[in-house]
């Protein structure tokens, strides 16, 4: 235990110097302690493409992780449909040369939502290791030449859309959010033996998973879960502070001074909400045979839409319905007024909690110091660069705010339009936005309003977030991997 408390305090002190990385690395999910920045010295391309700034383009099966980069190999996880082989690749950085490739011995493989895949999780890598996680198999070491350090398979959690976190690095520790709907924990294993160091159960009720990257604040790691957002002691797992609030739990914290959370709730905001009638009006529409209530058959068959997700309409499982079962709450076959106006009230109710968060630890919860509640994204996480906040939403809607004050410098269409599930990176000074339809456009952050640099289209869906090395970006379509960058 000794060591641990070294540790902790070593810990304590790099947290606070936020993990500045060095040329070349890109050690996990969001680069550098997961905050989206990267090195200071990182010089990508402004204006790239196919044929323009092209390094390299490799081939691969899909997967929606990012690229880990370390030195000179780009490190991602992979999943061959055809082959139901879950697999490591590891790339040459400068040829996209695969050098290896290791395959996770998946007994079985994890459902998951059709806008997502069994290889969401992005590698981390440090000088001497990769780690790769999968939700189907577990955790596994590798060191740069492929062979394999350690093994931790892990059962694979039930999960209503599969798994979404990628494993992070703090101190000695690697750390999954292994959650589940039921059964979920917070795992810290050795990264050197694989042991695992301690293992945290997420507290009940479950019912949903999270689907959030862990993130190293001081000595606690933040955790952005169904329904709470919360602190786990990085050196032993207990549970330091939680904050409830309605929330899917699927982006990524950041944090400066205080610890910025997208809560998200599906119900959130104006333009996610159906207009529901009130009882007069519903039965206008629908009570048929006007006995003063609606039946079942009465009910629109395809269930009443009650939240959207504006210009998602095409991804399928998108848009919400309720059921009639779900408005018939005494199983009579029939919706009152009572039963239409608690639904009513139930929808508001769940709408209450959403947006950008601003918080600070206060005892065992924590203070919400401000709060923006529109244009909040559902999956790509905030980024926090020079004490201003960027959010990107579907749509292409991008939110810069003050992050002490929560004040909205702008917000503004960057000209992109379509789902963003691709989280904002920064590097020398300029944002980078990755749309599901391939455009990534580059922002620069010295102004007051919105300036677009360059919206460079690749003609390929992107759902994963791009990683920034060196003078290289490297974005990963659902097909390639594309490096761009000056030779
Ligand atoms: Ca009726
Ligand atoms: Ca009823």
């Amino acid at each position: 235990m000794r060591s641990v408390s070294i540790f902790v305090v070593t810990m304590g002190g790099l947290a606070a110097t936020f993990f500045p990385a060095r040329a070349g690395e890109w050690p996990q999910f969001r680069g550098p302690n997961s905050s989206g920045i990267a090195a200071a010295d990182a010089a990508p391309p402004v204006e790239f493409g196919p044929s323009k700034r092209l390094l390299w383009k490799r081939p691969l099966p899909v997967g929606h992780s990012s690229p880990a980069v370390w030195g000179d190999r780009v490190f991602v996880t992979t999943f061959d449909t055809a082959a139901t082989k879950l697999e490591l690749i590891c790339l040459a950085a400068d040829t996209g040369a695969i050098l290896w490739r290791r395959a996770a011995a998946a007994p079985q493989i994890e459902e998951t939502h059709v806008v997502s895949n069994p290889a969401t999780a992005s590698p981390a890598a440090d000088a001497e290791r990769v780690y790769a996680y999968f939700s189907s198999y577990g955790l596994m070491a590798f060191n740069h030449a492929g062979e394999m350090q350690w093994d931790l398979p892990l059962a694979m959690p039930k999960t209503h859309h599969g798994s979404g976190a990628s494993p992070v690095l703090a101190g000695d520790l690697v750390i999954v959010n292994h959650d589940a709907m039921q059964g979920g924990y917070l795992l810290a294993v050795n990264r050197k033996t694989g042991k695992e160091a301690w293992r945290q159960a997420y507290p009940p009720p479950g019912r949903v998973e999270s689907y959030s990257t862990p993130f190293l604040w001081r000595d606690q790691l933040i955790l952005h879960r169904a329904g709470v957002v919360e602190a786990y002691q990085v050196s032993d797992g207990k549970r330091q502070w939680s904050l409830a609030t309605g929330t899917s739990g699927a982006s990524t914290p950041v944090a400066g001074e205080a610890i910025f959370v997208s809560t998200w709730n599906n119900l959130g905001e104006d333009d996610q909400r159906a207009p529901l009638p009130d009882f007069a009006g519903l039965l206008k529409k629908y009570d048929k045979n006007g006995d003063g209530k609606i039946s079942e058959s009465e009910f629109p068959q395809e269930g009443m839409l009650f939240t959207a997700r504006p210009e998602l309409e095409s991804v399928p499982n998108s848009q919400n319905y309720a059921a009639f079962r779900t408005v018939d709450r005494n199983r009579d076959g029939f919706v009152d007024q009572t039963e239409w106006e608690a639904f009513r009230t139930r929808v508001g109710e769940m709408a209450k909690d959403h947006g950008l968060l601003a918080i600070r630890p206060d005892g065992e919860k924590a203070t919400v110091i401000w709060r923006e509640n529109t244009s909040i994204p559902e999956v790509p996480s905030p980024l926090l660069y020079k004490s201003r906040l960027y959010l990107i939403r579907n749509g292409g809607v991008a939110t810069c705010l003050d992050a002490s004050s929560g004040k909205v410098i702008y917000r503004a269409r960057v000209g992109a339009p379509g789902a963003y599930f691709a989280s904002p990176v920064e590097a020398a000074g300029r944002v980078y936005l990755a749309s599901s339809e391939g455009v990534v456009t580059v922002l620069g952050t010295a102004k007051d309003q919105l300036e677009v640099l360059a919206r460079n289209a690749l003609g390929e869906d992107i759902v994963a977030t791009p990683a920034i090395a060196g003078n290289a970006i490297y974005v990963r379509t659902t097909r390639n991997l594309y490096a761009f960058g000056d030779r």
